[in-house]
């Protein structure tokens, strides 16, 4: 049986390229495993023996199989520190985590209002309902742009925080819902992201 790192991976999920970007990062030679979600694959015996949640991305590495790719990404970093991407400062490690925490759970349920509207249809879109959960997903990301004045990735060098956002980000851009007049900063970022080898490799 190969070594190497194994992803269990559907590749347009924004979860799974969360922890491609770190694995590409940190130059880790690591295998693909496809998990169809079309088709339930997911919810296999097999598969929820090792992910009891029934969702994508697990990383096996080794004798070590993990969900959830913000922990995935955390595990990464300890096991291969080199390049760094937490800074050694805990306090500013902490505040990167609340970040993470911020743009992945405290925007999720504006998040989740738009893509249930860009699922449907054009035609069936209810536009009042996409408006409404637009503005406010914008308005939730007001946070992070201010984390981007007078620096290029959110907390100064590219980072976990980095990471952790721009699948996501770039699934608004792909809605055309990114990007938008006030958040000047956070369009930069994405285009600097888009310019990274290790986005470049995963997309
Ligand atoms: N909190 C989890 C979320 C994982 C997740 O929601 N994955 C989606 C794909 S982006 C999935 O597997 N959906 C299929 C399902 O829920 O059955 C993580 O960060 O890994």
């Amino acid at each position: 049986m190969s070594d190497a790192i194994k992803l269990y991976d559907f590749t347009t999920s924004p979860n799974c390229q969360r922890v491609k970007v770190v694995l590409e990062e940190k130059g880790l030679a690591y295998e693909t495993v496809p998990v169809d979600l079309r088709k339930r694959e997911q919810k296999a015996p097999e598969y929820l023996a090792m992910n009891p949640y029934g969702k994508v991305p697990v990383l096996v590495d080794g004798d070590t199989v993990l969900y959830e790719s913000c922990i995935i990404n955390e595990y990464l970093e300890e096991k291969y520190p080199a390049p760094a991407l937490l800074p050694a400062d805990p306090s500013t490690r902490a505040h990167i985590r609340i970040l993470i925490d911020y743009g992945i759970v405290h925007t999720n349920d504006s998040h989740q209002a738009i893509r249930a509207e860009m699922m449907k249809p054009e035609g069936e879109r209810d536009a009042d309902a996409l408006a409404a959960a637009k503005a406010r997903f914008i308005e939730e990301l007001q946070p992070l742009e201010k984390e981007l004045e007078g620096r290029d990735y959110m907390a100064g060098d590219f980072s976990l925080l980095d990471a952790a956002h721009f699948p996501r980000v770039m699934r608004h851009v792909q809605w055309s819902i990114l990007p938008d007049p006030g958040l000047p900063l956070l369009d930069a970022w994405y285009q600097r992201m888009t310019e990274r080898p290790s986005v470049r490799a995963i997309l």
